[in-house]
Order: structure tokens, then sequence, then C-alpha cells
């Protein structure tokens, strides 16, 4: 499956339902009250997290989405079916941008977590609505309002607590391998992981952490060397950067000058994308152990951190054999429940304030709002008609735009 990460989509939230106007006609009643029902609302558009999505790949492919329309109302007080509502599905991780203002609407860290993208627009009143004790035969009603219209950005960004740096063939994915259930492809080559990978770490029955192994980074990625640097967005959101280093680089380079390498690349990114990859504690892990002997072991280790000058953490380990592989994982998780996350942004669910459009003349009290002659009031002749026209069932003209139209 192909993996997509960034796509912008246009989203369309179904048009309120115009209301009606319409009046009664029965056998041996010649002027029957106002009937004309309201519309529907439009459905509105929402966003929800599917745990099972890890790509947002679908979007490529159709970036246009609407909710339907309310139906307008009927006669007989009849009112229109509301729009039904649209549900777009997105991976856990994704965040969603209004592509205009900019304005994150939401994120997606729950499963099922559900964000409304763009609501549908309010139902039109039908004539029933607007009778009062001066009117009681309205032609009025009103139209629904349109259903919002939004372009939006959604950014997958994978949700992990720790992010693996490091040179193509490092060892990120062997790791992986050996701390979790997780199996990316391991190979002795570079750029073997195209794709980002999650493990679950299980450190004991109660506590777990997820890892996101990401294509390795090269110097000059930020220019599109390698695989670029697209994938280190989704460092963004871990709280540790492991990074690897290879005591025995495939290419024999230096391994303090691919260290400095990648750091700078991921400065820049961070830079450029305005994200805070700058501040997270980055804990030094050397790889392949197993291929040398201790005191070579170090030797390099030694002469690595004086060059760089690190006062940071440092891990050996050989993921190939699961050695200190344990140790790391201990640690991270001690560090983990030590520091909780606090996230820049979490919103649970939809807290955007949506302005229902005014709908000026749909201002109408309650008690004047339905029809309260009965049937006997009719036949009395109380009924105070403002015109003297008479209508056939099935008539139909317009007045402001609106469809009216009598019915029996
Ligand atoms: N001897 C030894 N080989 C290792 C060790 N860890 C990884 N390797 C080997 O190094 C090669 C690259 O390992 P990967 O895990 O695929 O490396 P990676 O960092 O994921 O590489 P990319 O996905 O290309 O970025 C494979 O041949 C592994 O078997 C280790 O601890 N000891
Ligand atoms: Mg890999």
């Amino acid at each position: 499956m192909k993996f997509v990460d960034e796509v912008s989509i246009k989203v369309k939230a179904g048009d309120g339902g115009n209301g009606i106007v319409s009046f009664r006609r029965e056998k041996f009643v010649q002027r029957g009250g106002p009937n004309g029902g309201d519309g529907g609302d439009g459905g509105s558009v929402y966003i929800v997290a599917e745990p099972e999505l890890n790509t947002l790949v679908d979007y490529r492919f159709v970036r246009f989405y609407d909710a339907t329309r309310g139906e307008n109302g009927q006669g007989n007080n009849m009112t229109g079916a509301k729009g039904e509502d649209l549900y777009l599905k997105a991976p856990i991780g994704t965040q969603i941008t209004d592509l205009e203002t900019g304005e994150i609407i939401g994120d997606l860290t729950k499963p099922g977590q559900e964000v409304l993208v763009a609501k549908g627009g309010f139902h039109g009143l039908g004539n029933t609505r607007f009778k009062s004790s001066i009117n009681r035969a309205p032609r009025k009603a009103t139209h629904g309002t349109p259903g919002e219209t939004r372009e939006l950005r959604l950014e997958m960004k994978v949700l992990a607590d720790v992010g693996l740096l490091g040179l193509p063939n490092a060892g990120k994915s062997t790791f992986i391998r050996a701390v979790s259930a997780a199996k990316p492809k391991v190979a002795g080559y570079p750029f073997t992981t195209l794709i980002p990978n999650l493990g679950v770490v299980r450190v004991d029955n109660e506590s777990s952490f997820v890892v996101a192994d990401i294509p390795g980074v090269i110097e000059g990625a930020a220019e599109g060397a390698g695989l670029g640097i697209r994938f280190l967005r989704h460092l963004a959101r871990t709280r540790i950067l492991l990074h690897i280093v290879d005591l025995l680089p495939y290419d024999e380079s230096d391994p303090v000058a691919n260290f400095n390498g990648i750091m700078n690349e991921l400065y820049k990114y961070s830079d450029s994308k305005d994200i805070s990859l700058k501040d997270k504690p980055v804990w030094l892990v050397f790889n392949k152990t197993d291929l040398m002997l201790e005191e070579e072991v170090e030797e390099k280790v030694k002469d690595f951190l004086e060059r760089l000058d690190w006062d940071g953490p440092v891990y050996q380990m050989s993921a190939v054999k699961k050695e200190g592989t344990q140790v790391i994982c201990n640690d991270i998780m001690e560090y983990l429940i030590e520091h909780p996350e606090v996230r820049e942004f979490e919103r649970e669910e939809v807290t955007q304030e949506f302005n229902w459009p005014t709908q000026g003349e749909s201002k109408v009290s309650d008690d004047e709002a339905w029809d309260d002659l009965s049937d006997d009031d009719f036949e009395a002749g109380q009924d105070d008609w403002d015109d003297g026209e008479h209508f056939e069932d099935g008539d139909t003209f317009e007045e402001d735009g609106v469809e009216i139209e009598y019915k029996q």
C-alpha cells in the first residue's frame, strides 16, 4: 500500500433545505391556515480517527467531499429530511489544518475521535412559522443557509514516544525487531526502510511505549539527498530521540561527521517547519558491538564522545543479538513515566464554535410560531385572511425567490 502522509482536500457540507409556503385546503374549509413545513438541516462533514488506517492514500485520488443537502419542506407542515452527515476516515495522528487561515482544526489522537470540519447549513423556515395574530396567512418562508466549505490539509504524524534517528543501515529496524513484535524489513543495504514503522515495546505487564522507525537520514537530506527529510515530521510528536550510531559504517565514513550531519538536517528541518525537534532529548546508542572486541568498542566510543564533546546519555548494544537493548528500554520507560506528556495541542472533540448564519426573519417566538386556530375557529368564520385570493391545489408562484406551492 502506498504511504501518503500529507494531502489537501476540499469539503462541503450540505445546504439547509428551504422552508415553503403552503396553505391548508380542505373540503368545506375555504381558507385553511398556513401549513408550509421547514426544510431539513444540511449534512455535516466529520473526520474520524480510524485505527486500522496508516496512510492518507485514499485522499490522493479523490479531493472533494460533500455531504447531502437537507430536503425542502412540504405542505401539511411536513419538515424536509435532514441531509446525511459524511464521515471521512483518517489515521490516528492526523492533524487537520484549515488551509486558508492556517488554524489547526483538530488532531486525531484517539480511536473513533471525530472532528467536525464543515457544518451543515441551517434549515429554512416554512410559512407556518410566520403566522401571527396580525398575519394569519403569511406568504413568507426562508431559504436554508449554505453548508460550510473548507479547504483542509491533512497531515499524518505518527504518534510515538520514541523516534529513531540514524544513518541508513545503522540498525534502526533491527532494534525495533529486537524490542517489539513489529517486523520491519532488515537488510544489509541503505534505505531498506521506506516508510515509518511503529513498534510497541512492552517493558512489563503494565507499561509499554511506542517506537517509530523512520527511513535513514543522510547529510544533504534537506536538499533531497537519499529519501529527503519528509519523514522527519514523524519525529515531531516523540519525546525522546534515539540516535543510533553504527560503529562500523557501511561506507567507512567518519561516525562523528555522520552524527553531526544528521543532527544538522534535523535542526534545519525543525527551523523550516517551526516544530520543536531541537528541544527533544537525544540519547546516543552505539550499535553493532558484536562486530568488535570489547576493547575496540571502548576505544571507538571514547574517541567519539571526546570529539563530539557529548554529555548526554550513552548506550551500547548489539541489536542483532539483543544485547544491551533491554536496559535501553527500561531507561526509556522510566524517563517517560518521570516526564509525563504535555501535548502542545489536544482537542478531544470539536471545540470550534460555529456561527450559525443569521436568520434575520426567522425569529418567531414560540407562541406565535404555530397554527393555534382550531377547525372550529375556521368554521365560525373567525379567520382573518389578509387577502381575498383563492388558490387551487397545486398552484405555484414565486415570492422573494422562494417557491410557493398551494396544496390541499
Ligand atoms: N553485526 C550486526 N549487524 C547488525 C546489527 N544491527 C543491524 N545489523 C545489520 O545491519 C544491516 C542494516 O540493518 P537495518 O536494521 O536494516 O538498518 P536500518 O537502520 O533500519 O537501515 P535503513 O532502513 O536502510 O535506514 C542489516 O544487515 C542488519 O542485519 C548488529 O547489532 N550487529
Ligand atoms: Mg530500516
